[in-house]
Parts: structure tokens; C-alpha cells; sequence
């Protein structure tokens, strides 16, 4: 049986249990969930997490190298950025018009008892000014991925520069990107119980009630995903990526499977690199550079998520939003997504970045709270797949300058 459909096993298997549980023996739930469901996720998680660095690391590093000259860096980072920011405006704008269209905050809610203590989200200032790590091995412990990720362009340039004074520094780092990508199969045999553990603990913790209450906002949530997913990034991977969208789709599903179960696009980067390189014929050096920064600095899923919350509270509050703070909660939300780390529930904290930005509540949060760990699962999912849509459009556009899979480093034209 392939991985992919042991995992949808697992994941099916988990919502069951949990939901049985949670209606029929709550108490026994609480037993399993501290003493088996928590635990197989959080092994899962742990496992692949401890890759995350030292593959960002091996893998920009490896990507800028490959690349070689700057001007090809230069060109295939603007190219990225663009491809980036452009699809985050798009996602943002497609939840703020689903939200007016189907208004899920004109129900009655209870705002009496509902507060949130926001966490401090980094300024977009601060979120740039930071990018440049004083330390390194700091910024590795801290696991603080856009300096990780500045530092990996800085070795993979001067090894791109050095050429062969540096080249058995360079086998070093091939080597160790080896080892990483097998460790990721290796791990990967475990994800169906993983899998199984997070929604077993994260279905049977909310229950269908919890569900019911923010259905509304559930669904208007998934529908802009889901038009997102297929809309945006089938056009993109159709038109500009000459890939036919069912393949992109049923390629990287593995991977969105992975992102679904641990709602943290870096820890699924491992999976993610891996699924693009092999089933979308990805180049690695294009992977390598695209999809770590895309799962630190792209997340359109998010986007939608802090649009549609943020309408929705509006609505809630019986706030009537102007279109210039439309237009501010397009830009926060776009910047507040390059903000957000990629890891379980952080789309939350810049939401209140957001909301702080058009003068609404924070405390509305705590009206979404319950239903947004479905909901990370789901957008998480979408994160990664907006990554995968930008390495297949970047690689076709790159292929006249000669970035193909089989190409070493110095071929490149
Ligand atoms: N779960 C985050 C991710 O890894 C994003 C979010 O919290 O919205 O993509």
C-alpha cells in the first residue's frame, strides 16, 4: 500500500476515534489522548522537525550554489518574490469578497466571555532588519528560519564563487544533503501513525460541537482555499508552469497529506522538497532555493485564514470596515504572512498583528480559537502546495537557461 494512502488511513482513522470518543467517553479520551494519541503526534512531529534546520541549511546552500552567479540568484529570487507577493494579494482579496458575500459573523455570537492575550508579532520593519543573523549557530539553535536562510545564501554564494578551491566543502554539503533526504524516508514509514495520533487528539479534543458553532466561518474559510488552490495555482501551473494541473495536483499530494497532518509547512519541508524534486520533476537547485523560502515567507492559506477572521470579526462587532482599511488589511495580511513562521498555529498571532491594524478587537480571536486547528491543518496544506505552483512556474521559465534536473552546477548556462 503507498505511503500516501497509509497516511489518509491514519487520518481518517484519527478524526473516527476521536470523534467517537469525545461523544461516547469523554473521559476515556482524555486517557488515550495523554497517554497514546498526543504522544504518537508528537514523536512525529519531533522527528521531522529535527531535519528542518540542517535541510534548510544543506538545501539553500546546495540551491545557491548550483545557481551559481549572481545574476542568475538575482533573477530567480525577483522572479520568486514576485511570484510570491502576487499570489498572497490574490488569496487575501478572494477571502475578503467571500466574506462580504456570505457574511459569517451576522450570526449571533457570544463576545461576552471571549478574550485572547495576544503575543507580541514582529513589526514588518523588525521581520526584514532581522533577516541578517549576527549569529549563526544561534540563529540554528533558535531554529529562526529567515536567518537561516540569509546565512545558507551567503555559504552557497561564496562556495558558487570559490568554485573548486571550496569544492570538498561542497561534497561535504551534498553529502549531508544525502543523508538528510534519507532520514526524511526513513521517518516518513512512521507518518500514518502520526498522522493518525494529531487528528485523533486534535478531533477528539473539539468534538462536532466545537465545529458546529464556527460553521459559517469553517466554510468560508475552505471555500477560498479551496478556489485559491484550484483557481490560482491551477492557473498558474497550467499556464505558466506548461504542467497539466492534475498532475501538479495528484503529484504534490503527498506532501499536502504531511502538511494537512502537522499543520507546519517547515516541518513538512523535508517531504515537500522531496515530492516536487521526484514527482514534479522539479530541478534541485530551483527546489532547493524555492520551497524552504516559500514555507517561511509564502503563505497564501494563511492569508485567507487572517482575511476572512478579520471580516468576520468585523462583522461580529457590528463594525462596518472602510475600503482603505480593506485595502490596509490586504497589505498587513500579505506582510503579516512573510512574518509567520511556518509552524502550528503562528498564522493566529499575526492575525492579531492584523486586527490591531484596523482598530478591531483582538479579543475576537478567541471567537475562532477553537475551530483553527482544523483550519491550520487545511491552510497548511495550501501554504505548501503555493510553494510547489511557484518551483514548477520558476522552473519552466528558468529551463532557456538551461536549469534542469540533470544539469551539474557548472553546465548551467
Ligand atoms: N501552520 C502554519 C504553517 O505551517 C501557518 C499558519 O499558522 O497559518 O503554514
Amino acid at each position: 500500500m503507498k505511503l500516501t494512502t497509509k497516511i489518509l488511513l491514519g487520518l481518517l482513522l484519527g478524526a473516527a476515534v476521536g470523534l467517537v470518543l469525545h461523544m461516547t467517553a469523554p473521559d476515556l479520551f482524555t486517557t488515550l489522548d495523554t497517554y497514546i494519541f498526543s504522544p504518537l503526534g508528537t514523536i512525529f512531529l519531533n522527528l521531522i522537525k529535527m531535519l528542518v534546520v540542517p535541510i534548510v541549511f544543506f538545501s539553500i546552500t546546495l540551491g545557491v550554489a548550483a545557481l551559481g552567479d549572481p545574476k542568475k540568484l538575482g533573477r530567480i529570487g525577483g522572479k520568486t518574490i514576485a511570484f510570491f507577493l502576487g499570489t498572497t494579494t490574490l488569496a487575501i482579496t478572494i477571502a475578503i469578497a467571500l466574506a462580504y458575500i456570505f457574511q459569517p459573523g451576522s450570526g449571533d455570537f457570544d463576545t461576552g466571555g471571549a478574550e485572547y492575550e495576544s503575543q507580541k508579532a514582529p513589526t514588518v520593519v523588525e521581520t526584514f532588519t532581522n533577516i541578517i543573523p549576527t549569529n549563526p549557530i544561534q540563529a540554528m539553535t533558535e531554529a529562526n528560519m529567515l536567518q537561516i536562510i540569509a546565512f545558507s545564501v551567503f555559504i552557497g554564494f561564496a562556495l558558487a564563487m570559490l568554485g573548486k578551491k571550496t569544492e570538498s566543502v561542497m561534497r561535504v554539503i551534498e553529502q549531508g544533503n544525502e543523508i538528510m533526504m534519507f532520514l526524511v524516508n526513513l521517518i516518513m514509514r512512521f507518518a500514518p501513525y502520526g498522522a493518525f495520533g494529531l487528528l485523533a487528539s486534535a478531533i477528539g479534543t473539539m468534538g462536532i460541537d466545537g465545529m458546529m458553532a464556527m460553521i459559517a466561518y469553517m466554510l468560508v474559510v475552505i471555500a477560498a482555499l479551496f478556489i485559491h488552490l484550484f483557481a490560482v495555482y491551477g492557473s498558474a501551473v497550467s499556464f505558466l508552469g506548461k504542467m497539466n494541473p492534475v498532475h501538479f495536483f495528484k503529484g504534490f499530494f503527498p506532501a499536502a497529506t504531511v502538511a494537512f497532518s502537522t499543520s507546519s509547512s517547515s516541518s513538512t519541508l523535508p517531504v515537500s522538497m522531496k515530492t516536487a524534486q521526484e514527482n514534479l520533476n522539479v530541478p534541485k537547485p530551483i527546489s532547493s532555493f524555492v520551497q524552504p523560502l516559500g514555507a517561511t515567507i509564502n503563505m497564501d492559506g494563511t492569508a485567507i485564514m487572517q482575511g476572512v477572521a478579520t471580516i468576520f470579526i468585523a462583522q461580529v462587532y457590528g463594525t462596518d470596515l472602510a475600503f482603505s482599511q480593506l485595502i490596509m488589511i490586504v497589505v498587513v495580511a500579505v506582510l503579516a504572512s512573510i512574518g509567520t513562521a511556518g509552524v502550528p498555529g503562528v498564522g493566529l498571532i499575526m492575525l492579531a498583528m492584523v486586527l490591531n491594524q484596523v482598530a478591531l478587537p483582538v479579543e475576537g480571536i478567541a471567537l475562532i480559537l477553537g475551530i483553527d486547528r482544523l483550519l491550520d491543518m487545511t491552510r497548511t496544506a495550501v501554504n505548501v502546495y503555493g510553494d510547489a505552483a511557484c518551483a514548477v512556474v520558476i522552473a519552466e521559465s528558468e529551463k532557456k537557461h538551461g536549469i534542469t534536473e540533470h544539469k551539474a552546477a557548472e553546465e548551467i548556462s
